[in-house]
């Protein structure tokens, strides 16, 4: 209210005022009108937002197919998982990295033991990281693996996140399902026509936003399961954050990064393709695109504007 009145310039207040003093019925309803013209002027007042860009900060090379990562505790590093080799080889050589957030490779093998590791998320002082059909976790503070959790049925298990309930839940590409982890009790929690080719996962309060590499951008609720097309078009999306004003920022591998709109329309900011710099799964935190490039096998910081 006290921005409402503080929009009303004295002439418009003595207009105000003469309505108001007009006992017709007409004026006022003109006197209404003007209120309620005024108080939705006063509602439209966030200031309207830059474009959507990105400035490089750092990049650290020397890494091996670099997928997915997640902050530490105090949000001063990163764990970053590499695949090293094909997604799906059953190898031993993935690992996960420390990086610091101002551009340090602090430690490149922290963890070791790992297949093709993918999606990562930190809760507390554990990691939880996709390895093809398990779940790894990991001892967020040694490296040292905890234990595995097989989950059947799985074929090739990517993005991994924190659901608010507390659980865990595990995009599989592969299966085209997304299954929950309470307990190291797997099950499947949802499987889906829409979920072909599911990738990135980003919990919300209310619903679970999905990338598929059939180009989607899904919204599931988690009580009903309901799954709405957010957007489409976004070719192998992967990586996903929200922007504010309904809009999320998409990657899509190698090398495109897309904001979709509320209205389902995207447009492409990015297109790091010719210079063979991929674009994978990313976070984004405090303004800053925290980007793992698959290849060349590089990590990046990008400062980004116009976004909430
Ligand atoms: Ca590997
Ligand atoms: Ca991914």
């Amino acid at each position: 209210m006290e921005r409402i009145v503080a929009l009303i310039s004295a002439p418009v207040a003595a207009g105000l005022a003469g309505a108001a003093r007009n006992t017709s019925q007409y004026g006022m309803a003109r006197f209404l009108f003007l209120l309620f013209a005024l108080a939705a002027c006063a509602r439209e007042a966030p200031p309207a937002l830059d474009p959507v860009s990105f400035t490089l900060r750092w990049r650290v090379e020397g890494l091996a197919n670099p997928e997915s990562a997640a902050l530490s505790r105090e949000g001063s590093f990163l764990f970053v998982t590499n695949v090293n080799g094909e997604g799906g080889a059953k190898d031993g050589n993935g690992f996960i990295s420390r990086i610091s957030t101002d551009g340090q490779l602090l430690q490149r093998e922290f963890a070791r033991g790992l297949d093709a590791p993918k999606g990562i998320a930190r809760g507390g002082d554990a990691l939880y990281v996709a390895d093809i059909d398990r779940m790894v976790v990991v001892d967020a503070a040694t490296g040292a693996i905890r234990r595995g959790v097989a989950i059947p049925g799985a074929r090739f298990l990517n993005d991994l996140a924190l659901a608010p309930d507390g659980g865990v839940l595990i995009a599989d590409s592969g299966a085209g399902r997304i299954y929950a982890i309470r307990g190291d009790a797997p099950t499947v929690w949802l499987e889906h026509e829409l979920l072909d080719s599911v990738n990135g996962l980003l919990p919300e309060p209310d619903r679970l936003i999905v990338t598929t590499m059939a180009g989607r951008l899904l919204s599931i609720d988690y009580a009903t399961r309901a799954t709405t097309v957010l957007g489409e078009g976004l070719g192998d999306a992967d990586g996903v954050a929200a922007i504010g004003e309904g809009r999320y920022l998409v990657s899509e591998w190698p090398g495109l990064m897309h904001v979709v709109a509320a209205d389902g329309t995207h447009e492409t900011l990015l297109d790091t393709r010719a210079e063979k710099l991929y674009l994978n799964d990313f976070l984004l935190a405090g303004g800053v695109l925290y980007q793992p490039h698959w290849e060349p096998g590089a990590f990046s910081a990008y400062d980004v504007a116009g976004v909430r």
